[in-house]
């Protein structure tokens, strides 16, 4: 298979770097530790090592070398589409390569392969209660495909630790595969209740897939949408929480679906993935209130009297991003060339003009402007894909791209499990006056 050669080519040099490193510049101190770091969720503490991505406070996501708009110039394009093979972006984040239409299509032509889900997952979903909400289905789903990891059986029968990383990825291809699949099984299932469960079809690629079996009005449309979104939510570096969720229960050497269902398990927080449930529920809100699309100075005062009420603004702020986030431009462009007189998209819009204003006035936040989550619900609003709980399982599918990747790197250079020090409010103390006296 094509990743696998192409990732064994790059391993010595990979591994010959690291280890220069480590044995030779071990005690090199790269950042330092605040007691505000330690106290404010490690906030911007350099201590996790990733080649896949990098957030850029100014510039966002930067993925393999490429920021978003680049990215969606760049990558493999299916014929007569818009919006790039998912498989191409998989390509690129595993190997570090922009890849050929050939490329990307062998890795849309793996998941074809690999996407048939074990009839007990199926089965397990359908037993949920009716009010279980979908993440709790997708963890649940990932969890239950553990007993077929390749790691696992790899693992059992010796192999050695420099091999570890070949099953991590088919264990990965078999994931990532099989996502489309069961999300739309869950959709389907919870909001109406069909049994059946969808096919994944070769002749058609990730999107295309998805936005079938899910059922649409306008399958073409959503295939697009869908290439766009889960290419946008699929890395984001190591430190948010579904990234190192997953990275840090994969490091004791616990497979794919254990980690990545940890890492959704993270993800399904409000402050978080579940923000862009809470942004599309707020906005209706917005609506409701003012029956239809509010003015500026109403706007505001909504604005005003969420944060009175001690709530954030779902969507606005990023623990690392200092800017709009390209993530949200790039939606926000895709939903004015195809909606551009929706009226929850001029919402979208007009809320873009007004938050981060307020925000900014308030003088908490660090980033007053739209991340990601700002407008991904209301573009598969438009779509119909309606149920606002339904839309964290999408960004799920996405996000297992990213953190699946980082697996088989995290194996193929071999880290160790981790495990931080912690330290007692006391010694913090003790410390601090020891810096004040010195
Ligand atoms: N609305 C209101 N207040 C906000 C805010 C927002 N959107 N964003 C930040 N703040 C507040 C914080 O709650 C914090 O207040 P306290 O000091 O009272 O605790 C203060 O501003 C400083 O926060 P910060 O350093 O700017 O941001 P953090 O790194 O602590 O948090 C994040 C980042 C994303 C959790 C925060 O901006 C937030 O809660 N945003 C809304 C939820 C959201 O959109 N999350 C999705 C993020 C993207 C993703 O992971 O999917």
């Amino acid at each position: 298979m094509i990743v696998r050669e192409k990732i064994a080519a790059q391993l010595p040099d990979w591994r010959a770097r690291i280890r220069n490193l480590v044995e030779n510049y071990g005690d090199v101190v790269v950042d330092r530790v605040t007691v505000a770091q330690i106290y404010g969720g490690m906030r911007d503490l350099k201590s996790l090592v990733t080649d896949i991505s990098y957030v850029d406070p100014m510039r966002g996501i930067i993925l393999r070398g490429l920021s978003i708009p680049d990215l969606l110039d760049r990558l493999p394009k299916p014929p007569g589409a818009q919006m790039p093979y998912v498989g191409g972006l998989y390509y690129l984040l595993l190997v570090g390569e922009v890849p050929t239409a050939q490329q990307a299509e062998a890795v849309e032509a793996e998941w074809a392969q690999r996407a048939e889900v074990p009839a007990h997952v199926f089965e397990a979903l359908k037993a949920m209660p009716p009010d279980t909400h979908p993440m709790t289905m997708l963890s649940l789903a990932v969890l239950a495909m553990q007993g077929s990891s390749e790691f696992v059986r790899c693992y059992r029968s010796g192999i050695g630790r420099e091999e570890y990383w070949q099953a991590t990825l088919e264990d990965a291809l078999n994931l990532t595969a099989r996502l489309p699949v069961i999300a739309a099984f869950i959709y389907r299932l919870k909001f109406f209740g069909e049994t059946t469960p969808p096919s994944y079809c070769a002749q058609e690629d990730y999107g295309a897939n998805f936005a079938r079996m899910i059922g649409v009005t306008d399958p073409e449309g959503y295939a697009e949408l869908s290439r766009l979104y889960f290419i946008l939510h699929a890395d984001h570096e190591l430190g948010n929480v579904s990234a190192h969720a997953t990275h840090l229960v994969a490091s004791t050497l616990s497979d794919v679906y254990y980690a990545f269902s940890a890492g959704l398990n993270g993800l399904a927080g409000p402050l978080h993935g579940l923000a862009n449930q809470e942004s599309l529920a707020w906005l209706h809100h917005v609506c409701e209130r003012f029956g239809g699309l509010p003015t500026r100075e109403q706007l505001r005062d909504f604005v005003l009297d969420t944060l009175k009420a001690g709530k954030v603004i779902p969507g606005y702020g990023h623990a690392v991003l200092r800017v709009t986030d390209p993530r949200f431009t790039a939606q926000l462009e895709f939903a004015r060339e195809r909606f551009p007189e929706a009226p929850l998209i001029r919402l979208v819009e007009l809320v873009y003009e007004v938050v981060p204003q307020v925000l900014k006035e308030q003088g908490k936040a660090k980033n007053p402007a739209p991340n990601v989550d700002a407008i991904s619900g209301a573009l598969q609003y438009q779509y119909g894909v309606r149920p606002c709980e339904f839309h964290t399982v999408l960004f799920g599918v996405g996000r297992a791209l990213g953190v699946t990747a980082n697996l088989v790197w995290a194996r193929a250079l071999c880290y160790p499990m981790e495990r931080p020090k912690s330290m007692t409010t006391a010694m913090i103390e003790a410390a601090v006056r020891e810096a004040r006296s010195g």
